[in-house]
C-alpha cells in the first residue's frame, strides 16, 4: 500500500522512520586502549601470518580444491570480535580462514583441514571452504555465494524464538550483494525484527568484476531502505572503526529493534582465490591500498607512536605469531589422511 509508514504486528512499530533515527548517533570510531591495540595487532597479524602460510603450502600443492585467502580484510573480523558477546554467532562465505581464527577455533585444525588430513576440523573431508564450530558459534564456511546469508536469518530467528539475547552476524560480499536470498531474507529479517547484522565485506570485487559493472547502486549499505533496515558504510581497514560501528550495531540488534546492516569498505589483496592472476586491476591499485590503508600498519603506527610497544615489543609478537602458524602447517603435513572407512561417516543417504 503506497504511503503506509508502518503496520500493525504484535504492536512494534515498523518503516523508514525508525530506521533513519538510527543513522544519526552511529560512531565514526572510539580510541582504543593499549591492551585493545595490543590485541587487535596481535590477531589480525595472526590471520596475515596464516593467510601467507597457507598460500605456500597451496603453491608446494599441498592443498587441494578451492583456497580464498582473506589478506587485506583483516580489521573486518578482527573489530567484530572484539565487540561481540559469548554466544553471538558468525557465517561466512569460502573466504572463511579470519573469521575461524577470530573465533578462537585451533590454526591446527584449520591449516590441517586444507591440507586434508583427519585433525582437520572437518576430519579433513570439507577442506578450506567448510568448517564448523559449535562450541565457537561459527556456522560455516559456504561456497554457494549468498548461501549463508538465509541461514544467518535463521540463527537469528532461533535466537528470537528462544529469546536467548544472542545476535547473529550474517558475512557476504558485495557480489553476494546482488543475490535474490539476500532480499528475502532482509524482508523475514524485518518483518520479525529478528538480531541479525548483515556484513557486506565490499572488497570491490566479486572474482574479476568491480562492483561498478556489475552493481546498479554502489552504496550497499542503503541496501535495506525499502525493507526498513538502517544500514552505514565503515572504514573496514580501520579495526577501531569497525568496532565502533559494531558495538552500536549489536546494541540495536540486542535492544530488539531488529535487523541492521554494515557495509565495510575493505579491499583484498590477493587474488579472488589462489588460481587468480588477478589481472583485472593495477598492480599500482594493489599497491597503493597496502602502503595507505593497511589495517595493520595502522594499529603498528599507533602503537609507537603512543610508545606502547617498541619495535622489539612488536618483533617478539611477530614471532609468536609466526611459531603458532610454522606449528599449524607442521601438524597440517604430519598428520595422517583420514582413514578410508570416513567415506561412509557423517553423510546423509
Ligand atoms: C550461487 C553461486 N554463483 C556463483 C558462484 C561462483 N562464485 C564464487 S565466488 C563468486 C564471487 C563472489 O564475490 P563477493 O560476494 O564479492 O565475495 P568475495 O569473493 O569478494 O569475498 C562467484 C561468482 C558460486 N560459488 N555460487
Ligand atoms: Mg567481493
Amino acid at each position: 500500500m503506497a504511503g503506509t509508514q508502518s503496520k500493525s504486528s504484535g504492536g512494534r512499530s515498523k518503516g523508514p522512520s525508525k530506521a533513519a533515527g538510527a543513522l544519526k548517533n552511529v560512531p565514526k570510531t572510539v580510541e582504543f586502549t593499549k591492551e585493545e591495540e595490543l590485541k587487535a595487532y596481535r590477531e589480525m597479524l595472526m590471520i596475515r601470518r596464516f593467510e601467507e602460510k597457507a598460500g605456500q603450502l597451496y603453491g608446494m600443492g599441498l592443498i587441494g580444491g578451492f583456497c580464498h585467502l582473506y589478506i587485506g580484510q583483516e580489521a573486518v573480523v578482527v573489530g567484530m570480535e572484539m565487540a561481540k558477546e559469548q554466544g553471538d554467532q558468525m557465517i561466512t562465505s569460502y573466504r572463511d580462514h579470519g573469521h575461524m581464527l577470530a573465533c578462537g577455533m585451533d590454526p591446527n585444525g584449520v591449516m590441517a583441514e586444507l591440507t586434508g588430513r583427519q585433525g582437520g576440523l572437518s576430519k579433513g573431508k570439507g577442506g578450506s571452504m567448510h568448517m564448523f564450530s559449535k562450541e565457537k558459534e561459527f556456522y560455516g564456511g559456504h561456497g554457494i555465494v549468498g548461501a549463508q546469508v538465509a541461514l544467518g536469518t535463521g540463527l537469528a530467528f532461533a535466537n528470537r524464538y528462544k529469546e536467548n539475547g544472542k545476535v547473529s552476524m550474517a558475512f557476504f560480499g558485495d557480489g553476494a550483494a546482488n543475490q535474490g536470498q539476500v532480499y528475502e531474507s532482509f524482508n523475514m529479517a524485518k518483518l520479525w525484527d529478528l538480531p541479525v547484522i548483515y556484513v557486506i565485506e565490499n572488497n570491490k570485487y566479486g572474482m574479476g568484476t568491480s562492483i561498478e559493472r556489475a552493481s546498479s547502486t554502489t552504496d550497499l549499505s542503503q541496501r535495506g531502505a525499502s525493507f526498513g533496515i538502517p544500514g552505514v558504510q565503515v572504514d573496514g581497514m580501520d579495526v577501531r572503526a569497525v568496532k565502533a560501528a559494531t558495538d552500536y550495531a549489536m546494541k540495536w540488534c540486542r535492544e530488539g529493534n531488529g535487523p541492521y546492516i554494515l557495509e565495510m569498505i575493505t579491499y583484498r589483496y590477493r587474488g579472488h582465490s589462489m588460481s587468480d592472476p588477478a589481472k583485472y586491476r593495477s598492480k599500482d591499485e594493489v599497491q597503493k591500498m597496502r602502503s595507505e590503508h593497511d589495517p595493520i600498519e595502522q594499529v603498528r603506527a599507533r602503537l609507537l607512536e603512543q610508545s606502547w610497544a617498541s619495535e622489539e615489543d612488536l618483533k617478539a609478537i611477530d614471532k609468536e605469531v609466526r611459531a603458532v602458524v610454522a606449528a599449524s602447517a607442521e601438524f597440517a603435513q604430519t598428520d595422517p589422511e583420514p582413514d578410508a572407512s570416513e567415506l561412509y561417516t557423517d553423510i546423509i543417504l
